[in-house]
């Protein structure tokens, strides 16, 4: 496994998606494909920031399978996550082994070309309709894949950067399925298990969900999967797997080195954040200890903060980004600490369920 290769959404209207995406997430557009470049029914805007890909795609024309695909998981889930693609360094190995492991495969190995070298593509199935494109990228030089055009410079400026990598994507399943998906990852992709999980105590407690993470050797590419636990209250799971229409992705992690500079800016970008009761600033610096951000700093853009053995890591979550209560991102600046914020679960989880109160989903 060498990374995540990129995150493919299919939306409603990749064209202003494309919009939001570079101008309230810093992203930069990097290549395209669509009727203006012989690609008849499906359009995609490629969008990069750091070593992240973002690739919006929407149907223009449903003429074949894919078109077809796209257009009902689009009805059927709203804007969401197709593909969570992997770059790996051997496609035919990966594959082979993937699928002689119990995954499920969705295409076979092939190798597609242009003057720019060739890549060679291969898909699994995981999750609810999510896949696991696994791409072999043989030094190919072109602007994302063969097809795709580079997008010309756009006319207005690029704004900041806000975040420089993906950190972790989060998947949601249905009741009881969370080990049966940790076993997949396990057994079809060699992925072993991190030690931060939410079990019951947690769960009964106040959050609702249970949590394992589940990531290749480097940890490079961490996958954390939820599923709803049985609480007093409906699980803010549910509400995802009710309006997603099924398991999905839920969350995407996005890595900086100012979070504090990418919250600002997001925010006048009009990006919404879940916001954090005065209260958790009042004792934070009792167990978080000190940041390199004063507490007032923390508060005053509601970033949270937690602290391990190894470190510490800020964070903070953006309310959903469409219509349906599903995907939403979480900023994350990392100083040592390679958990996931254990210490702010009961604060996020309390957050996210006032939001699902004021939806009437609680
Ligand atoms: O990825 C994580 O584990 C953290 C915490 O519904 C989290 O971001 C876990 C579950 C959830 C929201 C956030
Ligand atoms: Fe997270």
């Amino acid at each position: 496994m060498l990374g995540i290769d990129a995150v493919v959404f299919a939306v409603g209207n990749a064209k202003q998606a494309a919009h939001y995406y570079s101008t309230a997430f810093g992203m930069r557009p990097i290549a395209y494909r669509g009727p203006e470049t012989g690609s008849r029914e499906v359009v995609s805007y490629v969008l990069a920031s750091g070593t992240a890909r973002f690739v919006l795609t929407s149907v223009v024309r449903p003429e074949t399978e894919y078109g077809e695909f796209l257009a009902r998981h689009v009805a059927r889930h709203g804007d969401g996550v197709i593909d969570l693609a992997l770059q790996v360094p051997d496609v035919h190995a990966a594959y082979r082994y993937a699928t002689g492991h119990g995954a499920i495969g969705l295409r076979s190995p092939r190798r597609t070309a242009d003057e720019h070298g060739h890549v060679t593509r291969a898909a699994i199935a995981t999750y609810g309709e999510t896949r696991h494109t696994l791409v072999e990228r043989s030094g190919y030089r072109g602007a994302y894949l063969p097809g795709y055009h580079p997008t010309q410079a756009p006319a207005a400026p690029a704004g900041p950067t806000v975040f420089h990598s993906i950190d972790h994507c989060v998947g949601n399943v249905e009741l009881g399925r969370m080990d049966d998906w940790v076993a997949f990852y396990n057994t079809a992709l060699g992925f072993t298990n991190m030690k931060e999980f939410i079990g019951d105590d947690i769960a009964t407690e106040y959050s609702a969900l249970m949590s394992k993470v589940v990531a290749d050797g480097t940890l490079t590419v961490k996958f954390p999967i939820n599923e709803p636990a049985l609480g007093k209250k409906k699980s803010q799971i549910d509400e995802y797997l009710d309006f997603y229409g099924g398991a999905g992705v839920q969350h995407i992690a996005l890595a900086t080195d100012d979070i504090v500079t990418s919250v600002a800016t997001m925010r006048a970008a009009g990006i919404e954040f879940l916001d954090t009761p005065d209260s958790y600033y009042d004792t934070l610096g009792q167990w978080a200890g000190d940041t390199h951000l004063p507490v007032d700093t923390l508060r005053r853009h509601r970033i949270l903060a937690d602290r391990d053995e190894d470190g510490y890591l800020l964070q903070i979550f953006t309310k959903p980004v469409q219509d349906r209560p599903t995907v939403f991102f979480e900023m994350i600046e990392r100083h040592g600490s390679q958990g996931f914020g254990k210490g702010n679960f009961k604060a996020l989880f309390e957050a996210i369920e006032r939001e699902q109160a004021r939806r009437g989903n609680l």
